[in-house]
């Protein structure tokens, strides 16, 4: 018998190192064990890989910057709330990564965004580091122009860290082309000058075409490539999509496009469940609700005359495909259990690691194709970085040009989960191929540039 390799252990005491550097930061123990359980192997076979303790510095970021924000609300009074900027890794390019301004945002739940950040952007093939920002604001009930204030204030302490070959923060949860322009003028008229220093722009003052759909549709196209791996496609298959945001909308319309049903969306006051399917007309309008009106989901059910259920989610709904799309850890193990019991056929995140470790192993268990988020939904920083370019090169490419790229990205983001995930009966391994995929550029670009 071959002895055991001893990179189980390895990793639980690096496990132990890092908590201990990192007291209550579980968000980030999570998205680091989840990482290195891939790639304690592969350095363990591969250990050039191991050298200049680049496990170490990988799972440190390069800087994080803490702030306060005073604002102004409309009745006078005044506000403080904390803003951060987590940079977490240039190797590979400028730190690149969205805001969040939600109230739950903390330290431990942005270096888990900015870590994910990190490989996430390599697998794009694109010149993008790792980086993620926000704030503990919570933009609900806020009106226009506190919303503007707010932008206003946390930019001030923003801008000296960032710029276009630094840093350039693009859109998150609360965080959409309303607030990334309020950011975006302040940004401007605390420099004097005009450049890409945010992505996600409004089109008018060079905001890239497809950016708004980039998410939602490159899970589509993700979902697409696993389907077409083994022989089958998504139209025609019933699916259930959790939040109603910038990404899930994105994700409803590019599966209407492809033919496929849509029988739930969802918001944090609950689900509402259409056994008829999303039609275009009732897109238009979720679509209304909440990129115009903001209003609640439950009002989708009462104009249509379908369910909804008050603080629920929609695992429950018999589907052959889920697309988490609202926030993480949003799908538990007893959630997969229930999915898996309802015949689901592949699970793709659109949120950033919205599957916790019990459901991705129940997944893995019951050969359920799983992808995560760090690969198919890289489409919208993959769009992030086609505005990049396009404002470097002071031009505009057109819808089909950048949609033509996007599908390619998330082609070769499929390839390269492949080439390191195949597993020996011919199944893939999306987690494992996503890491290592991700990991190999990072980690050669450190290796190559010396102890920084
Ligand atoms: P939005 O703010 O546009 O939408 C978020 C959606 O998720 C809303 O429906 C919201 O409901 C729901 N939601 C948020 N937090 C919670 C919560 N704690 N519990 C239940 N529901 C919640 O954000 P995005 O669509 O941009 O982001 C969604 C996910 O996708 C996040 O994980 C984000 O990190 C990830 N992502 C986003 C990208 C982008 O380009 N925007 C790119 C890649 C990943 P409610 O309105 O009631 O709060
Ligand atoms: O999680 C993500 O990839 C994003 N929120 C998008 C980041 C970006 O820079 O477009």
């Amino acid at each position: 018998m071959p002895k055991k390799p001893s990179h189980h252990g390895d990793l639980e005491k690096f496990m132990r190192g890092l908590k201990r550097r990192n007291p209550g930061q579980p968000e980030f123990y999570q998205a680091v064990h989840e990482l290195m359980h891939d790639i304690f192997p592969f350095t363990h076979d591969h250990p050039s890989y191991a050298a200049d303790a680049i496990l170490e510095r990988l799972t440190e970021p390069d800087r994080i910057i803490i702030f306060r924000v005073t604002w102004e609300d409309d009745q006078g009074k005044a506000h403080a709330n904390r803003g951060w900027r987590v940079q977490f890794n240039n190797s590979i390019g400028p730190y690149k990564g969205g805001l969040r301004f939600h109230p739950s945002v903390n330290q431990s739940i942005l270096k888990f965004l900015g870590f994910e950040q990190t490989f996430k952007n390599s697998l794009t093939g694109l010149p993008m580091g790792g980086a993620k920002g926000g704030s503990n604001f919570d933009p609900k009930g806020k009106s226009d122009r506190e919303i503007m204030r707010f932008c206003q204030a946390f930019m001030s302490q923003l801008a000296h860290y960032i710029g276009e070959d630094t840093d350039v923060p693009a859109g998150d949860i609360g965080v959409g082309s309303r607030e990334i322009s309020y950011m975006f003028g302040q940004w401007k008229r605390l420099e004097n000058r005009f450049a890409g220093v945010m992505t996600g722009k409004n089109l008018a003052f060079g905001g890239s075409l497809v950016r708004k759909e980039a998410t939602g549709y490159g899970a589509v196209y993700f979902a697409e490539e696993m389907f077409t791996q083994i022989g089958g496609d998504i139209e025609g298959k019933t699916c259930v999509v959790s939040g109603s945001g910038n990404v899930a909308l994105y994700c409803i319309e590019k599966l209407l496009h492809n033919q496929a049903k849509v029988v739930a969306a969802s918001d944090s006051s609950g689900t509402v469940h259409d056994p008829d399917g999303i039609t275009w007309e009732k897109f238009e309008f979720l679509q209304d609700l909440k990129e115009n009106r903001r209003g609640r989901i439950r009002e989708y059910a009462e104009k249509f005359g379908c369910q909804f259920v008050a603080d629920a989610n929609p695992w429950s709904i018999p589907c052959d495909i889920a697309f988490p799309c609202a926030t993480q850890n949003e799908l538990n193990g007893a959630d997969a259990a229930q999915l898996v019991k309802n015949g689901v056929k592949a699970v793709v995140e659109g949120a950033n690691m919205p599957c916790d470790p019990d459901a991705i192993a129940h997944f893995q268990e019951n050969k359920i194709l799983y992808a995560p988020g760090k690969a198919s939904n890289a489409g919208g920083v993959s769009v992030s970085g086609l505005e990049q370019s396009q404002n470097s090169l002071r031009l505009s490419w057109s819808r089909e040009e950048v949609d033509t790229r996007l599908r390619g990205i998330m082609h070769d983001i499929h390839k390269k989960c492949i080439a390191h995930g195949v597993e020996p009966d011919g199944s893939v391994n999306y987690v494992r191929g996503a890491n290592i995929g991700g990991f190999i550029r990072v980690a050669d670009a450190m290796l190559a540039q010396g102890l920084v």
